[in-house]
């Protein structure tokens, strides 16, 4: 019929433009290479793509509260208790699962063996950090001071250091935030002392949104337990979010349309960015060869597995869905900028509950990040072979630990996962100013994990609402009697 045309073109032209996009972005970034536009050139020519950012980002904040305040006062505190419980251990067991994929890769393909590949900039002194101080920041993160600080706050200014040292060009993204633990500006205040000379410092004003999502996704889930046990009183503000909600989700239906142009040039502007790939050494490509291969195995195989295993249904038909949202989460690097097209995704055409979609995907956007894990626990130890440090079984489990806490305490914005690295590095006693050896490709691999990140999130509301089935149909149950006695 009509309907079944459109939603049908709807769903797939969709994914055609945003691949379409994609391709044009990687096919323009090439062809725009060999002219050496400045750091000034491509930030107006990546414009487009940076609009896009700041449109999905503008959305982040309300999307949060709204969709986590519904989803919880929707469902009773039991159902809600027990939902939760769920997407936890999901998400731990995920998390660890790809952790030990990445442990495995790199002891196996062992890249950091053999000499230094490339000289690291001596920096100044290094305040090592006490993981113990991380977590505490990971906790002090979850209770905003106010409400009104965490939400508005903006990203100081994010700018960009071209360093030569001694024939290695390292491009620093330094970007401090309210969300980024104090460990972790003690990373920049490290990459700020690189003694070397600084070719080019170009101000980049902050593209990255300022809400310090943890903070909000507790407050969120304690105020929506709160006004959902308010039976009738609560009402008028049960009904206010809902209606938040859909308004939200009905600007994304507009920036949707607009989302393939933007990834088109956030993509494109990247890889006119980007130093020649001749440049990387054999040591850093294969470090990169190994967060892929383990990404690939976690976000490929295992996650898809644990599917099918959970709600007996073809995975791949889901993922089929996903692809708009996993194409943004690789063009912006940012599993919080890409959830709002998360949530379309998994609404509209994989037609997941939206009383579980809106509990668990804030959630899981904040701290469930599979991808980072695993690059964390392969970064670590690529460092530690590139120090000739053999790593005692106590020392590998350390980085299990902090790998994950440093997952679930990163920001969903680009590079995150980089600059909590300073916490699992200090824990096994790794020297921090390492981060310099494998900043050159972070970039690309940010794109990977946080696709990563994003694929788990969305197969995890996809097994929570299947293990939760029984909860869903006895709340509609209860509704259908309540408007019967009415
Ligand atoms: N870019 C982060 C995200 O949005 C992941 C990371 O930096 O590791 O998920």
């Amino acid at each position: 019929s009509r309907d079944n045309v459109r939603s049908f073109l709807r769903r797939n032209l969709f994914v055609l433009f945003t691949v379409a996009a994609v391709a044009l972005g990687v096919i323009l970034g090439f062809a725009l290479r060999p002219h050496n536009l400045s750091l000034r050139e491509i930030k107006y020519f990546a414009f487009p793509g940076e609009l896009l950012m700041r449109m999905l980002q503008m959305l982040v904040l309300p999307l949060i509260i709204s969709s986590l305040v519904t989803g919880i006062s929707s469902l009773d505190s039991k159902a809600s208790g027990k939902m939760g419980v769920r997407a936890v251990v999901y998400y731990m067991v995920t998390t660890l699962v790809a952790v030990f994929i990445g442990i495995v890769i790199v002891i196996i393909i062992r890249p950091g063996k053999g000499s230094r590949d490339s000289p690291v900039a001596k920096t100044g002194n290094i305040e090592p950090v006490q993981a113990a101080d991380a977590f505490l920041d990971l906790i002090r993160n979850m209770f905003p001071p106010n409400l009104v600080e965490a939400c508005f706050k903006q990203y100081k200014t994010t700018y960009k250091k071209i360093i030569r040292t001694r024939n290695v060009t390292v491009t620093l993204n330094l970007t401090e935030s309210l969300n980024m633990t104090e460990s972790n500006l003690n990373l920049s205040r490290v990459l700020h002392t690189i003694q070397e000379t600084v070719e080019e410092t170009v101000p980049v004003s902050g593209s990255s949104s300022g809400v310090n999502a943890l903070g909000l996704v507790v407050f969120s889930i304690c105020f929506g337990l709160v006004i959902g046990n308010m039976k009738q009183q609560g009402q008028a503000l049960r009904d206010f979010f809902d209606c938040l909600n859909e308004a939200i989700m009905r600007l994304v239906a507009v920036i949707i349309w607009y989302a393939p142009v933007g990834i088109l040039f956030l993509i494109a502007g990247k890889i006119v960015e980007m130093k020649d790939l001749a440049e990387v050494g054999g040591q850093l490509a294969m470090y990169t060869v190994s967060v892929i291969v383990g990404l690939l195995i976690h976000g490929l195989f295992i996650l898809p597995l644990l599917y099918f295993l959970v709600t007996r249904r073809n995975p791949y038909s889901f993922i089929g869905g996903l692809l708009q949202a996993l194409i943004t989460a690789l063009g912006t690097s940012s599993s919080s900028a890409t959830l709002p097209i998360t949530f379309r995704c998994l609404e509209e055409n994989n037609h997941v509950d939206k009383r579980v979609t809106r509990f668990v995907l804030p959630v899981g956007a904040t701290i469930n990040m599979d991808g980072t894990a695993l690059y964390e626990a392969v970064a670590a130890i690529f460092i530690a072979q590139v120090n000739d440090m053999d790593l005692n079984f106590g020392q590998i489990l350390t980085i299990s630990i902090t790998a994950t806490a440093a997952s679930i305490g990163a920001a969903g914005i680009p590079q995150a996962g980089l600059v909590t690295m300073v916490i699992v590095l200090t824990s096994v006693g790794l020297p921090t100013e390492d981060i310099t050896l494998i900043i050159a490709v972070d970039w690309f691999l940010d794109r990977l994990r946080t696709t990563t990140n994003v694929l788990g999130d969305s197969l995890g509301a996809g097994i929570v609402e299947h293990l939760s089935h029984g909860e869903l149909q006895n709340q509609d149950a209860e509704v259908r009697n309540s408007v019967i006695e009415d």
